[in-house]
């Protein structure tokens, strides 16, 4: 006998590498919400979807496929922006919404949720997914399953399924078997390219390599140390692809990002011959708010949508194909690079236990505190702008939402990212801003054994846009943080106001792994980190430059 709808649909997600569902249930979705009770998958409930959505995007980015699944419009649509976030990052989140039943839709009655019309949703994902669809007939099902799923994994973006509640115990097709789709290369236009790419490369004085998102996306991260370290080529990566190289590596030179990074690596990437640019996406934050000079002429761009070198464009060729394809070639090998190293990172010597702490100190000391074993989550303030600085130990260990820059994003990333890889602790850098918009999924944490330490910089306001441009408007109410877990009723907190106490909480909180940990940093309003401030200084001596 085929399996019901729901249960072909989870077990498609559990065979794609899920092993947890993110979300909150509903009266449209709890029919399904049973069969994932009675599944191999681990349902986390949130507080909010919001959250859900959140977690899911980073369990996606760490382990291949994360799931959300809440119930019509309300949750729905408040997952709408960390779907479209997900879209933009390429993650591969797949949106499972309950809905009214296909038999409660005739007559268009006013249902409960339902915003205008029965398909509203749909419509609104449609735009912020690679392929959504409606169950709405068990004859085709299962291929609307595999069809979407497929995309999923094969765009890394999220999709949408819709499922009618009445249609989830419906059994699909006998005999289905899910559709293992396999796209290679065009073979010719593949040889073609790459003769082009080698030749290139190998009469390039210096050629570099920009590494991006899609290289962590498509799992590619060994290829492209195979390549840099066959070659002795230099591997820089983007803030978004911060960490596919292990940060201590020889061959690494940091992160580029125009006149936002370290003027050494600007320097040294902008001057290359021959550029080449697995899975790189022309975004502001990647070309450093444009103030990067790239040029394309000069460049080989690969991504899973396209590839071109200098000004040819290849069609039908595949990331991974060319990628790997790279590594196999007649690539000459190198003397190795003289690169221009980062100055060490001073070891943290605590001069002055009560000096009131700054925001540099805090990263010089987090730096020292970064293990193999750690996860850096960055949200979206100064606390990502001084989380670039940190050097990353392993691959795949620092995840932020750079790009879409949503607020929000880090507390509930830690849950999905502690779940998806549970032997990595999560550093999570949050502003008081952006904790007081999802900082209460440290519940959710709690729940689910999870022991983020969490580092909340607290600095009385939106800093960011104070230095962009200050007014009432960038004030948040004053919060007692450290004290969230006397709410929770778990976890341990600490205020820290000078480097001393700064010291002991973190040594504290490493010892503490039974629950989370909140350390509250109070800074001073205008304080900034050293990257922030370069970013300021150089575009602010570009722009008087341009007068
Ligand atoms: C959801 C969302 N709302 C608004 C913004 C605009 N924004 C960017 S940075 C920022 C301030 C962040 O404040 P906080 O979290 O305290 O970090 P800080 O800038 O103080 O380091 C705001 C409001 C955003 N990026 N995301
Ligand atoms: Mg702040």
């Amino acid at each position: 006998m085929a399996p019901t709808i729901g249960d072909y649909l989870i077990a498609r997600l559990h065979a794609l590498g899920a092993g947890h569902v993110f979300g909150i249930p509903g009266d449209y979705v709890l029919g399904f919400y049973d069969q994932l009770v009675a599944s191999p998958l681990k349902i986390i409930n949130t507080c909010d979807e919001q959250g859900a959505g959140f977690a899911a995007d980073a369990y996606a980015r760490v382990r291949g496929l994360g799931v959300v699944c809440v119930t019509y419009c309300v949750g729905g649509l408040k997952v709408a922006n960390p779907t479209a976030e997900a879209f933009a990052e390429k993650s591969p989140v797949v949106v499972i919404s309950g809905a009214p039943g296909i038999k409660e839709r005739l007559k268009d009655p006013l249902l409960h949720h339902k915003v205008r019309e029965f398909d509203t949703q749909k419509k609104v994902f449609d735009q912020i997914t690679v392929a959504s669809t409606v169950l709405s007939d068990p004859q085709t099902a299962f291929q609307e399953i595999d069809r979407v799923l497929h995309a999923a994994v094969r765009f890394k973006r999220p999709v949408y399924i819709e499922l009618p509640r009445d249609i989830i115990w419906q059994r699909g097709i006998p005999h289905h078997t899910p559709r293992e789709v396999h796209e290679s290369s065009d073979a010719v236009v593949l040889r073609a390219s790459l003769a082009e790419a080698v030749a290139r490369i190998n009469a390039a004085r210096k050629p570099v390599i920009l590494a991006d998102v899609e290289v962590h996306r498509f799992g590619l991260q060994r290829d492209l140390l195979a390549l840099a370290e066959r070659t002795n080529i230099p591997v820089a990566a983007t803030i978004l692809g911060k960490s596919v190289v292990a940060e201590h590596h020889p061959l690494y030179l940091g992160v580029y990002e125009g006149a936002m990074g370290r003027e050494e690596v600007r320097r040294y990437v902008e001057s290359s011959d021959c550029l080449l640019m697995p899975g790189f996406f022309m975004m502001d934050i990647n070309l450093g708010i444009y103030t990067a000079r790239l040029d394309p002429a000069r460049s080989i761009c690969v991504t899973s949508e396209n590839l071109s070198i200098g000004h040819h464009n290849y069609e039908g060729v595949r990331l991974k194909d060319f990628l790997r394809g790279l590594v196999r070639s007649k690539l000459r090998c190198r003397a190795k690079p003289k690169l221009p190293r980062a100055k060490p990172a001073p070891p943290f010597t605590l001069a002055d236990a009560t000096r009131a702490l700054t925001s540099q100190r805090l990263f010089q000391r987090l730096n020292a505190f970064l293990t193999v074993d750690t996860v850096v989550v960055a949200d979206i303030g100064d606390c990502l702008f001084g989380a670039v600085d940190l050097s990353i130990h392993r691959g795949t260990e620092f995840l932020a939402a750079a790009y879409y820059a949503s607020m929000g994003f880090a507390v509930p990333a830690a849950v999905g990212a502690q779940l998806a890889n549970p032997r990595r602790r999560p550093l999570v850098l949050v502003g008081d801003g952006a904790f007081q918009m999802t900082g209460v999924e440290l519940a959710t944490a709690a729940r689910n054994g999870c022991n983020p330490i969490v580092v909340v910089l607290n600095n009385d306001g939106f800093g960011t846009e104070r230095h962009i441009h200050d007014g009432p408007y960038n004030d948040v109410a004053p919060w007692r943080f450290h004290r969230l877990p006397e709410l929770l009723g778990t976890g341990r907190g600490w205020l820290v106001k000078t480097e001393g106490e700064l010291d002991a909480a973190l040594e504290e909180a490493r010892r503490h792994t039974q629950s989370f940990c909140l350390i509250e940093v109070r800074l001073a309003r205008l304080d900034r980190s050293p990257a922030l401030d370069r970013l300021a200084k150089r575009l602010g001596a570009r722009l008087r430059a341009a007068k």
